[in-house]
């Protein structure tokens, strides 16, 4: 896109003047970022436009989370107008990096929910008709904040800086219809930019309200005091994202949110083709969809339903969904595959259950084993298996993730239908996390390699031969990466992290099979043996984590009560300061992932093996050039095929030793014949932190009492794993191991979601 500075800041102007009564000398930080955001957003508008009219098929993400971040900077990027905005605010005394004030749009919990963002910027960035369905929540994932190291939760108020990259679309508002409300769904719409290439997609977030904010009809029957309450009501649906991970709550209010979310959608969807005059009968020749685990699943039955309120058979409705529904699973834990209680959902929404019977039935009918295949078993629905049941495509995250759904979870559905089941391993946008978040980083790469890399990572690889005399600039780039991050630690957290020191990084949701307890305990191991003096020369090292815990996870609170614990002892020991920190960063979120990223020297990706469906994080480490020091979990598997196991630290049992290890395993046993693993792990209990909550004891049973200690091998796996980690430390600053980062970095390519969007393109959804 040209832009034309004077142009550009007129149009500012014109929206400071129209919309706040301000000019460019007396608008507040807000109001600049409103009009700034709103000016380039019009530049963009006729390429929105010609996107909507299109006649194209579209895909469908229909996602219950999108975890966007910030928009501004990566929207002005892939405008192309990014450096041109900034000069043109600098011209006027304005600095556009202030913005970096704004909330992020945290709509999403964690890699589920960003992933689904990665792909909406891929997919316009590689012109494929990619629209994101989903939820406007009034607050996004919860704040958090620590005091006296425990997490606090507030609410997370995105809006605070006003939405200037939404708009209302009122014209396309719907009614959702529940056994006992009747809702307003108003759309908000995105526009999603295509990098620099004229693309806007679309992610339409869905808002409830009441149908009628003052009810004439209830007014007329003399009713009109339950209006206020029906506002509540009808408002509270879309109020906040559940703050759950990888778990399940099984509440009513997330049914109606799931519900309100594919009904909205599908009937938005379904009156529009009706106005272009399609046959809904041919629907699959203009959309498919593509659902982000199991949370939109009950789209099935809503499209059934509505099919049949135009006039269709149960067969030829089925037939419809059939061609048009694809299913992701991100997780295999048992906890977190969706099921209804049958009684609440027919109780709620009774016509949508009659379609879910109806499947069920059909299954029935022909004549599969009901102790095999079933939907509802014992008045619970299970929606994995409606969706697998139902959809044409059904898709792993990771090969290994992939394998095991094929060979455990869903194990009789693969034998039934084995041509369902295909493997896309996700990928994150370089242009987020690399070009954006590293951009001295980039610059060095594009002189080398020139630009082609933006679009099409592969390229990468044409750095191999350019290793070794880039190893100067890499160091130092990361070096001055690692500094800002020191200063914004310092100043956020008030924690000092000599720049020098090796930046040792988990940053995730917090979850027990993702094993912070395993990081920490090793921290814990390195302490005392600094201290007793068996260990000499520990190489400097900063152990830094972020994680948000479920606020109703009392385990994975505990973990980051300890952890915080920890980082006291050692942060206030003068004796080992100058060996190591310990940070735990409070409301870790995707903008402070972006710092974290491309200062860290090593990227823990340390969950027990068969775990971790793929994992992201690990990717944007990659990407960074950070060795990985990792469990065969997930995507760790692939970074290791495609940049080498030398060039990375694997530890730990395998999918297969940990199967094995579970027949026979006690933990205590390993805690006798680990050395050093007791003095570590009875801190939890011996006093040396105060446990007034009774948590830590609670973190200690969980390792080595009750029914199944141990459930994800920390204890097992702990010697294996400080071995490889001392081994790395004592490895970092020699030239070996900053070419083992820049390997790392040049081998990514696969790890693009450009590739793959396009992968689902081709393979699912026969788009272009
Ligand atoms: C389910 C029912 C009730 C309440 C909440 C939930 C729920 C919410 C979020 C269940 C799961 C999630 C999120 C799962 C998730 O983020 N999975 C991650 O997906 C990433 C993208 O594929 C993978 O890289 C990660 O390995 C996987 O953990």
């Amino acid at each position: 896109m040209k832009f034309e500075k004077e142009k550009f800041l007129s149009a500012v102007n014109d929206i400071l003047r129209a919309d706040y009564a301000a000019e460019m000398e007396t608008a507040t930080k807000k109001e600049l970022y409103n009009a700034v955001s709103k000016a380039a957003m019009a530049l963009a508008f006729d390429d929105w436009k010609k996107e909507k009219k299109s006649d194209k098929k579209r895909c469908g993400y229909f996602s219950a989370e999108f975890l966007m971040g910030r928009s501004i900077y990566s929207n002005l990027l892939n405008l192309g107008i990014l450096d041109g905005a900034k000069e043109a605010l600098k011209s006027i005394g304005k600095d556009l990096g202030e913005f970096e004030e704004v909330e992020d749009a945290a709509l999403g919990n964690g890699g589920l929910g960003r992933l689904a963002a990665c792909y909406l910027e891929s997919a316009a960035s590689s012109s494929l008709p990619l629209d994101g369905y989903g939820i406007r929540y009034r607050y996004g994932l919860f704040r958090q904040t620590f005091e006296d190291g425990f997490q606090h939760e507030e609410g997370d108020d995105w809006l605070k800086w006003g939405d200037p990259w939404s708009v209302r679309i009122d014209r396309d508002a719907v009614v959702v219809e529940f056994a006992d409300q009747k809702v307003l769904a108003v759309p908000y719409d995105m526009p999603v930019f295509g990098y620099k290439n004229g693309v806007v997609n679309t992610l339409r977030l869905w808002s409830s309200e009441p149908v009628d904010a003052f009810d004439f009809e209830a007014f007329n029957d003399m009713k009109g005091e339950h209006t206020a309450e029906e506002n509540f009501h009808a408002t509270k649906i879309t109020d906040v994202l559940y703050p759950n991970d990888n778990t399940m709550a099984g509440k009513i209010l997330r049914l109606r949110q799931q519900y309100f979310l594919v009904s909205a959608s599908l009937q938005d969807i379904l009156a529009k083709d009706k106005a272009k005059g399609r046959k809904l009968s041919e629907l699959d020749k203009y959309h498919c969809f593509q659902l982000n685990d199991t949370h939109p699943v009950i789209a099935i039955p809503e499209l059934l339903r509505l099919l049949k309120n135009e006039g269709f058979s149960f067969e030829e409705a089925f037939s419809i969904c059939s061609k048009c529904f694809n299913f992701t699973n991100h997780t295999i834990m048992a906890e977190a595959l969706e099921k209804w209680d049958a009684l609440a959902l027919s109780d709620l929404l009774p016509d949508v259950y009659q379609e879910i019977v109806h499947c069920q039935e059909r299954m029935s009918g022909e004549g599969l084993d009901p102790t095999k295949f079933f939907i509802i078993r014992d008045n619970v629905i299970h929606m994995a298996n409606l969706a697998i049941y139902v959809a044409a495509k059904v898709n792993g995250v990771a090969e290994i993730h992939t394998n095991i759904l094929k060979t455990d979870t869903f194990k009789e559905w693969n034998e039934l239908y084995p041509e369902k089941f295909v493997n896309i391993t996700n990928g994150i946008t370089p242009r987020r996390w690399l070009l954006l978040n590293n951009p001295e980083m980039a610059k060095e790469i594009d002189a080398r390699i020139g630009t082609e890399w933006h679009t099409d990572l592969k390229k990468l690889k044409n750095l191999k031969p350019y290793i070794n005399e880039m190893l100067p600039a890499f160091t130092r780039i990361k070096g001055e990466n690692k500094a800002k991050l020191a200063a914004y630690i310092k100043e956020h957290e008030g924690v000092e992290i000599p720049s020098h020191f090796i930046f040792d990084v988990q940053v995730k949701r917090l979850h027990e099979y993702k094993r912070q307890l395993l990081n920490a305990l090793s921290i814990l191991y390195f302490y005392y043996g600094i201290k007793d003096g068996t260990i000499e020369d520990f190489p400097p090292t900063a152990f830094i984590f972020g994680a948000k815990a479920a606020p109703g996870y009392y385990m994975a609170k505990a973990v980051i009560k300890f952890i915080n614990e920890i980082a006291n002892l050692v942060n206030s020991d003068a004796e080992v300061a100058p060996y190591m920190r310990v940070v735990f960063v409070q409301n870790y979120n995707v903008s402070y992932a972006e710092k974290i990223v491309c200062a860290a020297d090593v990227s823990e990706q340390i969950s027990m093996a068969g775990m971790e469906a793929s994992g992201t994080g690990n990717m944007k480490f990659m990407l960074n050039g950070t060795v990985t020091l990792g469990t065969l979990d997930g995507a760790n598997v692939e970074i290791c095929e495609e940049a080498g196991r030398e060039n990375n630290y694997i530890f730990g049992a395998t999918v297969e030793e940990v199967a094995q290890v579970k027949k026979f395993y006690c933990p205590r046993e390993v805690l006798e014949n680990t050395i050093g693993l007791k003095r570590a792990l009875e801190t939890l209990i011996d006093g040396t932190f105060e446990d007034e909550s009774g948590m830590l004891q609670k973190l200690y049973e969980s390792l080595v009492a009750g029914f199944s200690p141990d459930r994800y091998l920390v204890l097992y796996d702990f010697a294996d794993y400080v071995r490889v980690k001392e081994e790395l430390l004592r490895d970092y600053g020699t030239e070996e191991f900053n070419k083992k980062c820049l390997v790392n970095l040049a081998s990514a390519g696969k790890f693009s979601a450009d590739r793959s969007v396009k992968d689902y393109a081709k393979l699912i959804w026969k788009i272009k």
